[in-house]
Order: structure tokens, then sequence, then C-alpha cells
């Protein structure tokens, strides 16, 4: 129980006295404040009095899950919960036992491997059993990652004062890697980078560890160091050294580190003349580097590659294809069990005129050409991270190569750390969607559709160097939530809404219920008063934090967002439909005819595929210029309900994040007026219709 910083417990969060400890948010989603609840906290401590995880000593990752056990049950019983001696000849009723087969006597004793064996080692079994008349708690798995991820789902069962009844908890990991992509400073709004590379190796920062910590209590099993935008030093031997002692603190919590890939390193990082993937030096390079890293980092997961895509190297600039490339440094990982994620973010012109259709007309063509290593990575959307997008075409049109999903955690586009936007409700959206094809998206993913046999879901990290790592405290639901999904892209997006209130704000029925409140339609309603309708890439240029739908970029038209809505006297948005830029056929028939039919098309996409008339009629039986006004409102309507929701609040939740939330929450109200005020008036400046006085 050396975890420093974890203030001492807070018995009086229901009503806090104006001298509770400030909170901060560091602590995230592990708080294990006391159960405030009488009768449940009387039920917990009767169910649970001890820990016992035999063989600790000679597992890290068993040691991990009983100091987290240790740390939380006795924060959320608010006494100590100690652990029972392996030797001790009688079993402690209320003991909680965690362990492997091999690990644990009495996991072996009881003979429920038939329960377990078949959810493989990141899999668990919590169930309430009984041992010489004694009741206990196991908590089971073949693998010792699934023992922690176990011990924190019973965490989690306490956290969120949900009974111990009858329990009895089999889970599985639906998708095999569940990554966080850091981009470092780029797109990172919480601060400066997470990881201190000046300080490490030599000084290993103690919130790594909380980083692991709260990787592994959600699932997280691999974190890629840097930026897809690779720097070479990445690959340097002394950069090697502090990438090594990061991964040596992760891999007690299960985490397999990851790095970006300069495509040209061998030229810039090993001299050579060419990164030419067909030339044996630059093979032999990779190879060497490879086996380099391996050597530091026996269990090092592999490169993730940006190639042939705003302005980064790759195997086009030798003639060589996408899968050459990818190919190159796969076999250079695969004597090690390393795998490449080979990002699909590429928009070519000469691939299409249309932007969103380049991805797919680069990539499907090479389907069957990768090495079984090779995972190819494809963004929820044909664009890039907007607040709404239709699912990428992709997904379910390369059934021989392994495709990933990569979402975007930071919210680059989506108010960066000064908006509460929950973004579990667009990722379950991209999931959930009917690729046409026979299965979902989340089909493809899971392995499900197409029996891919790696199977991996990435998400572009939102933590920084800030205190509360992600800038705005709400940003870490999105952290959570994205873990949680990853783990069973099944579970609800209010579900996991109220599972990370309940953990990082409290039981109390009142903040539970505002707090999901607040969060439920704040997505749609970051849509509404950013893009609604279908529009979308209405950002300003550089930041992408503020509306600046005339901007025209001088040599790069689709990087514009004249380029994206078209506005004219007509309409506003797109023709992608048949008659257009035929993005519709890149889909499955069945939802590619449901796009290209203007009648057909969900409104809320209406503008990525079609140019639509400003007085055509919608379902709500305005026009669409009026929509598009209603819209722009509600969007903000919902923003100024959120602020009010939260005042509610004031001395229920502790002031230091009630501050913290209360400030951001009044420059969200201004920032989205703002895009709706910019927004309308340029588009009116088109429709030259006036803007109706709207009360959502
Ligand atoms: C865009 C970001 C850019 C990233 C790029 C990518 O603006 O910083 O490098 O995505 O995915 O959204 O590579």
């Amino acid at each position: 129980m050396n975890y420093s910083h974890v203030p001492s417990p807070d018995r009086s969060h229901r009503s806090p006295s104006p001298f509770a400890p400030i909170e901060d948010g560091f602590e995230l989603w592990l708080r294990y404040r006391p159960i405030a609840d009488p009768a449940r906290l009387a039920e917990y401590r009767g169910a649970v009095t001890a820990i016992m995880v035999e063989n600790r000593g000679s597992s890290p990752t068993l040691a991990a899950a009983h100091e987290e056990l240790a740390v939380g049950l006795s924060g959320l019983l608010g006494e100590d919960v100690p652990p029972v001696d392996v030797r001790a000849p009688v079993h402690r009723a209320g003991a909680v036992i965690a362990g492997t087969p091999e690990s644990s006597t009495v996991v072996r004793r009881l003979g429920l491997e038939k329960k377990f064996a078949a959810l493989g080692p990141g899999g668990f079994l919590i169930a309430a059993e009984t041992i010489d008349d004694r009741p206990v708690i196991i908590i089971a798995s073949t693998g010792e990652a699934g023992v922690l991820y176990g011990s924190f789902a019973l965490l989690r069962r306490l956290q969120t004062e949900r009974s111990l009844d009858g329990l009895q908890i089999a889970e599985k990991p639906r998708i095999g890697l569940r990554m966080l992509d850091h981009w470092e400073e780029t797109r990172c709004y919480a601060g400066g980078n997470v990881w201190n590379w000046n300080e490490l190796p030599g000084t290993i920062d103690p919130k790594y560890k909380v980083y692991a910590r709260a990787c592994a209590s959600i699932g997280l099993n691999g974190a890629v160091l840097n930026n897809v935008n690779a720097e070479k030093k990445y690959l340097t031997p002394a950069y090697l050294l502090k990438e090594k002692a990061v991964a040596d603190l992760f891999r007690p919590y299960g985490i397999r580190v990851f790095l970006s890939a300069n495509f040209s390193a061998p030229i810039t990082v090993g001299g050579l003349p060419t990164a030419d993937p067909t030339d044996p030096a630059v093979r032999g390079w990779w190879k060497a580097k490879v086996d380099e890293i391996f050597s530091a980092i026996p269990d090092f997961g592999g490169f993730v590659v940006k190639a042939n895509s705003e302005g980064e190297p790759g195997p086009k600039d030798f003639r060589r294809s996408h899968a050459e490339g990818a190919n190159l440094l796969a076999r250079a990982l695969a004597p090690h069990g390393g795998i490449v994620l080979w990002r699909a973010f590429v928009y070519d012109p000469e691939a299409d005129s249309d932007r969103l259709k380049r991805a797919y007309n680069e990539f499907t063509p090479l389907d069957g050409e990768f090495d079984e290593n090779v995972t190819v990575q494809v963004k929820n959307g044909p664009l890039d991270f907007q607040p709404r997008e239709p699912f990428n075409p992709l997904f379910g049109k390369m059934p021989r190569t392994s495709l990933a999903m990569e979402l975007q955690i930071t919210q680059e586009y989506t108010g960066q750390d000064v908006q509460l936007v929950y973004l579990a409700p667009m990722w379950k959206e991209a999931l959930d969607a009917d690729t046409g094809g026979g299965f979902s998206v989340a089909g493809v993913v899971d392995g499900s559709a197409h029996g891919y046999k790696r199977t991996v879901v990435a998400g572009v990290a939102n933590t920084g160097s800030a205190r509360n790592w992600t800038g705005q405290d709400f940003a870490q639901a999105n952290w959570y939530a994205f873990g949680r999904l990853a783990w069973d892209h099944t579970l609800s997006a209010e579900a996991l809404a109220e599972e990370w209130t309940r953990m990082t704000w409290g039981n109390d029925e009142r903040v539970v219920a505002a707090i999901t409140a607040m969060m439920s339609g704040s997505r749609e309603a970051c849509v509404d008063y950013m893009d609604p309708l279908g529009l979308g890439h209405l950002m300003a240029r550089d930041h992408h934090y503020g509306p600046e739908p005339g901007d025209t970029v001088p040599g790069h038209e689709d990087w514009s967002p004249t380029y994206f809505h078209r506005a004219d006297e007509k309409g506003l948005g797109y023709d992608r439909s048949s008659r257009g830029s035929n993005l519709v056929g890149q889909y499955f028939p069945k939802v590619g005819n449901v796009f290209d039919d203007i009648d057909a098309c969900p409104e809320n996409l209406l503008c990525w595929f079609h140019h639509v008339p400003w007085d055509r009629k919608m379902k709500s039986g305005r026009t669409f210029w009026e929509e598009l006004c209603f819209l722009y409102h509600r969007g903000v309507a919902y923003v100024t309900a959120m602020r009010a929701q939260w005042d509610s609040l004031k001395g229920v939740i502790d002031a230091g994040r009630f501050a913290a939330v209360a400030a951001k929450l009044r420059r969200h109200e201004a920032d989205a007026a703002a895009y709706r005020n910019v927004c309308l008036s340029y588009f009116q400046a088109f429709s030259r219709r006036p803007i109706p006085v709207t009360s959502p």
C-alpha cells in the first residue's frame, strides 16, 4: 500500500465539509473512497475480509493484482483488508482469492477450470465459492493478466456499489489487442507529452504507474509511445533505453510497448542511401534494428507506420506498394512475434478527386498481399475523426487482411481540452453500423466476419502532462469508455457513462443522474453546433478548434472547408451519390443504395453524400436551411442546459473539480455559440434566407 498519492479516505463525500480534501482528478476512476451507503458497506464488509494471492512474490503481475486489491478494498471498505497467509491452516471466510491454476492451490483445489479455461489468458472468472464451509470470492484465469483484469472488475463492482449476491462473472475480451496511440504534443490538449523523455530512463515518474494501472483497469494492453509522424530519434540507441524503462514498468500490467517507425529510418538513422523495400541493405538494416529492439524489450509489440500520408515517407517513394512496404517491416519482426500496424490514413490525390474515396482505392486491390503479421489500421470514418462521419467503407472490403479500427480519444475536432463531449456514442455508432455485407463494422473488427486471427482496436490517446491527465475532467470518460469498449464493444455508452460517473464522481444518485444526463447528449450537441446534417471539416486550419468555413487552403483543396461543404446558391454538401463522386459505390449495395438516395439517406449524414437544396423539405417539416439553423441553435442550448445541470451539483461534489469543470463549461458555451454564429452567417451568404428565430 504505497500509493503515496492516495489521500486519506474522505468519509464525507455525500455532504462535503468545506475543508474536504481538494480533488484534482489525478486518481482518475481509481479513487477507492469508502462506500457511503451503510447497507452496502455492511454487505461488503461481511463478504470481503482478506486477500489471498499466492505466489505473488514470483510474479510481478500477480503482485500488481494483490497490491490493487489491497489498496482498493481497504479504501472502499474504510478498514484494512489484510493479506492472509497462504500456509494458514484455516481458510478465512470472506477471503478474496486470486490466481491461475499454476499459482493458486485454492484455484486448483476448487477445480473451476472448466468455467474459465475457454476464456483465455486475458479472460477471467469471478465467483462466489465455498471452501471448508466458508464463503470466499475467487478471481481465476488461465493467465496472470486475466487475474489482474478480474481484480479490477471486482473492484469496479464495489466502486459502483452493486450487490455481490450470487457473484458469477465470466468475461473475455472481444478484441485481442487494445491499444493507446500517443501522438505526444501533437493533438494532445492536456499539457505536454505524458512521457518525460528528457528524464528517462534515469527518472521514472511515479505517474507512469498510475497510467499503467488505469489502462489495465479497463483492459488496455498496448501503448504506442510516439507520434505517427515519427521522429527518427525513437529508433536510436539512446531512446531505446528510455523505451525499455517504460516497457519494464508496463510489463506487470500486461501492457506491451509499440513504436511508430518512420519509413525512411534506414536513411535517416542508418545512413543508407535508400529505404527501398527491395534493397537487401535496407532489409538487413530493419532486421538488425528489430533485433536490437527485442534484445532490450523482449515483448516489444511492433511498429505503427504512417506511410505516404501527409508528407511522411513510404514505399511509394520507390514505386513500391503499401503491401511491399508493410511486409518489409513485418519480415524483420516476424521471428520475434512482432507485428506491423500499417495505417490506411492515406489520401493521395492521384487515387481520386474525392478525398474520401482514396484509401479504399489504394488498399482494397492489396487485399491478400499483406504478410500474416500485418494489420491495416483504418480510421472509423473515411475522412478524419469528424464529429459525425459515415463508417469507413474499407470495413468489410478486405476480408483477407486483418483490419484494425482507429478511433480518436483526444478531442482534436470535438472541443479539445475545453468541451465536455462524451465520445462513446460516436464509437458505438461506428461499431454498430451495418456494413450491408451481412455483418456489422464491429463484426469485422472483432474478427467474427472474416475470421481474422489478430484483432486490434487503437485509440489516439488524450493523456498529457496535465495533473488530471486529460485537461477537461470529463475527457477521462473518453479514455475510460474507449478501453471498456475495446474490451467489449457490446457494452452500451449509457452503461459506461454511469460506471465511470460512479467511480469518478461518487454514487450519490443526484450526482449520477445529473452527470449521466449531461454526458448522454453531449456528442450529439457537438455535432449540432459544429457540423450538423452531414457537414464536416469546417474547422480552422492548424489548430482545428474554432470554425473557419470559408477557408480555402492554397495548394491543398482537400484540406479546405470549402472543398468539403461546397456551399452555393443552390444548396450545401458534397455530391458523392452515383451521379457525383460515387463514394456510395464503395459500400455494399444494401447500404450504398440507401446513402445514394437523398430521400432514404439518414438526414444526419445528408451533406456527406448529397448537395442538398436549401428548400428541401426535411422530416421535421422544416426546410433544410431552417433545419440547419434549428440544429445549430439546439446544440448551443444543450450546452447551456449542461451548465445548469452542473451548477445544480455545487456543494454536492468536491470543490476543486467542480470549479475546474464549471470554468470549462463557461467557455464551452461561449465557443459553441461562436461556432454556430460563424457558420450560420457564412452559410447565409449562400442561402440568402433569414435565420429563423429558433427556440429548440
Ligand atoms: C489528423 C491530425 C494529424 C495527424 C493525422 C494522422 O490533424 O495531426 O497526424 O490525423 O492521423 O487528424 O496521421
